[in-house]
């Protein structure tokens, strides 16, 4: 039987121009390079992180500035094995480059729990990200469903099952850190979670023929506690603090993670820590990586202050569970996109009709 043409983007890539569905509007088109770097975002080293000291106190200082300024900050001796990490961007890309049949084998459009999909986008949303994404649902580990992790190559399974339990272990480290900047015991943002929930996500950006018309991915916050970002040297992730109107490019930096909050530790922390407002961008010159790791709450944990100041409101009017959170997050994301699409329509419609006026004045000038 015939292909109805390319199915994955690492075949689209080989076109010329890019398709229709990847042109974004021009109000959210990039306009600044992948490459055009910024040291903005705090670099920290996490060395002293388990030291009862004066030094971890003083980190506890520097990641609670970062995350009320930017909501990011890149961390470098961490304590993950390079060697792991290397590993697992390695099978990763060998995924990426397998033939689209083979990818499709692990398909998760029709609502699975895991595994490849094309550029995810949201339903009623027209144009879609230039990314294709792997995903595992690690934790809890009771949720697994090991049919839904790729089995190609043959070593990934066992290399990811080890990167996500080291990268929760560092994840509840950065936690421990962030209740006792929040003036709470080393365990409150843990245990607020739950069950801590856990979803490791590959990005794989194959290089783009028109990249300045698209976004690998669009602008968004998290929605969860702490998401720790493994991304390659070609640089591509940008964060705003001031709604979108400018934008920096983080500076990758090698073997560091990129962590970024999101809305529940925003809410959490009583809008103290930014949820980083961040997007991915993409480039005709390389294909790019980058493993997000995402640590969450379960769906059934309050989404609620755990500390309001003496004289403070509570950002939010009453606790809701972050199932309900999550869902009210989408619906307004939904009804956003049914909104520009409609704003889209009638602009082209006014266009039609100013056209057909100016074609009728012109034709009775003539005559
Ligand atoms: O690839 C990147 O740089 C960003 C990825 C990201 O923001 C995400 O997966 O949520
Ligand atoms: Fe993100």
């Amino acid at each position: 039987m015939a292909r109805a043409g390319p199915l994955t983007l690492t075949s689209l890539a080989l076109e010329k121009s890019l398709h229709e569905k990847f042109i974004r509007d021009e109000d959210e088109r990039p306009n600044l390079a992948y490459d055009q770097f910024s040291s903005q975002i705090p670099l920290i080293s996490l060395s002293g992180i388990d030291d009862e000291c004066n030094k971890r106190k003083e980190l506890c200082k520097r990641i609670a500035q970062a995350c009320e300024d930017w909501g990011i900050f890149q961390v470098i001796d961490h304590g993950i094995d390079l060697k792991l990490v290397n590993d697992m961007t390695r099978l990763a890309r060998e995924f990426f480059d397998l033939p689209d049949e083979e990818k499709l084998r692990f398909d998760m459009s029709g609502g699975r729990k895991g595994g490849f999909i094309v550029s995810s986008h949201l339903q009623g949303e027209v144009v879609q990200d230039w990314r294709e994404i792997v995903t595992y649902f690690t934790y809890p580990i009771k949720g697994r469903d090991y049919s839904l992790w790729p089995d190609k190559p043959e070593a990934w399974r066992a290399v990811t099952e080890t990167y996500s339990s080291q990268l929760m272990c560092l994840g509840c480290k950065l936690l421990g850190i962030l209740s006792e900047a929040m003036g709470l015991e080393r365990e409150a943002l843990t245990k607020a979670c739950l069950n801590m929930d856990q979803k490791v996500v590959v990005n794989f950006y194959p290089k783009c023929p028109q990249p300045n018309l698209t976004l690998g991915l669009k602008r968004h916050s998290d929605p969860g506690l702490i998401t720790l970002l493994f991304q390659d040297n070609v640089g591509g992730l940008q964060a705003t603090r001031d709604g979108g109107k400018s934008w920096i490019t983080v500076q990758p930096v090698e073997g560091a993670f990129v962590v970024n909050l999101g809305d529940f530790a925003h809410y959490l922390s009583n809008g103290r820590f930014k949820n980083a407002d961040h997007r991915a961008v993409v480039n005709s010159n390389t294909n790019r990586m980058s493993i997000a790791t995402f640590q969450n709450p379960s769906p059934e944990a309050i989404v609620y202050p755990l500390k309001i100041g003496d004289d403070g409101k509570p950002i939010i009017e009453k606790p809701i569970t972050y199932g309900e959170m999550y869902k009210r997050k989408m619906a307004k994301d939904i009804e956003l996109a049914k909104l520009k699409k409609l704003a889209k329509e009638q602009k082209l419609q006014e266009e039609v009709v100013n056209n057909v006026e100016d074609h009728h004045l012109n034709n009775g000038k003539t005559k």
